[in-house]
């Protein structure tokens, strides 16, 4: 027998595997769904208004990656008054993420998150797609400034803040982060990139550049966990390329927590979180691992 299950934060998870923000957790239907396999799911990221998404093509895949721009598409916090109802179906915990264009955007939207208690509440502060300006995430200080007043009206709720790799050193941002109050951290948002297509003179996306996630990015998602897990001490949920039960465990063994799993249901189809939940059980039998602790983090040693 193996045994799956970890904590995060104030939550005992089934498996390490949580659905990450953006490509299926769109609907409460899609969470639901997702909920029956995984550890925890997370909300595609709530704004603080209605957004439409940028303009199509927003998504393209290939063997080695996604390219999206899809522009952060919102109904709008207030719009999920009509949903929470829906996600009392869930069968696992519920993730909250949030972004906002200002700090009291992301206080806003959490002092409306908390009544519904979510498992934990997850800032979004590393989406490459937003217009203009500097991410919050590329910076230290506005990050420990972002997490200082969202932990002033986040209460018993744990945050966590999910970075960008397009950084010069991401383990700044994730002591900053930690030093002031951030119970966990999200790694990695997608990497910026552009692709073109030649014939059309181009670039491919309707927004010109966009995140790349996808197996083309594991390596990367797996040096930025690793080198965090070196350096705080709060729980890491580990996210970027992961395709496979094994991809899992090697998230796992940088120091991921638990692992986040997103663009693999365009590789993997629709059972993608079920596929990668039993080949985890399949590999720690194989490699007679009795439980996830027994290799958190164990590359470095
Ligand atoms: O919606 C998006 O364009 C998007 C978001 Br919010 C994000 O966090 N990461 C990403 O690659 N795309």
């Amino acid at each position: 027998m193996v045994d799956l299950t970890v904590k995060l934060c104030n939550s005992s998870l089934k498996n390490p595997v949580i659905l990450a923000s953006g490509i299926w957790g769109v609907t409460p239907e899609t969470l639901v769904r997702a909920s029956e396999y995984c550890g925890a799911v997370t909300i595609k990221s709530i704004g603080p208004k209605r957004r439409e998404g940028n303009p199509n093509p927003a998504v393209v895949a290939n063997e080695h990656y996604v390219h999206n721009a899809v522009g952060l598409p919102s109904s709008g916090i207030d719009d999920m008054d009509n949903k929470w109802e829906a996600l009392k179906e869930l069968k696992s915990p519920l993730i909250a993420s949030c972004y906002g264009d200002t700090a009291e955007d992301y206080v806003n939207i959490t002092e409306k998150i908390v009544p519904h208690k979510p498992a934990l509440l997850e800032l979004n502060i590393s989406c490459p797609n937003k217009a203009k300006g500097m991410l919050f995430a590329q910076d230290p200080i506005e990050t420990a400034k972002l997490v200082k007043a969202v932990k002033k009206v986040s209460g018993r709720i744990p945050i966590s803040v999910k970075l960008t790799p397009n950084v010069t050193n991401i383990v700044e941002i994730a002591k900053a982060a930690e030093k002031s109050g951030a119970d966990c951290i999200t790694a990695i948002n997608t990497v910026s990139g552009m692709l073109i297509n030649p014939e059309a003179r181009k670039p491919v996306l309707g927004f010109k550049c966009g995140g790349i996630s996808g197996p083309a990015i594991k390596p990367i998602a797996l040096k930025c966990v690793y080198d965090i897990y070196e350096n705080v001490k709060i729980p890491i949920i580990g996210t970027g390329g992961v395709n496979t039960g094994r991809d899992a465990i090697e998230m796992i063994m940088a120091g991921a927590s638990a692992v986040g799993v997103g663009s693999a249901v365009y590789y993997r189809g629709n059972d993608f979180l079920k596929l990668i939940v039993d080949e985890m059980k399949k590999w720690m039998l194989k490699n007679n691992v009795k439980s996830i602790p027994e290799i958190r983090g164990v590359a470095h040693e």
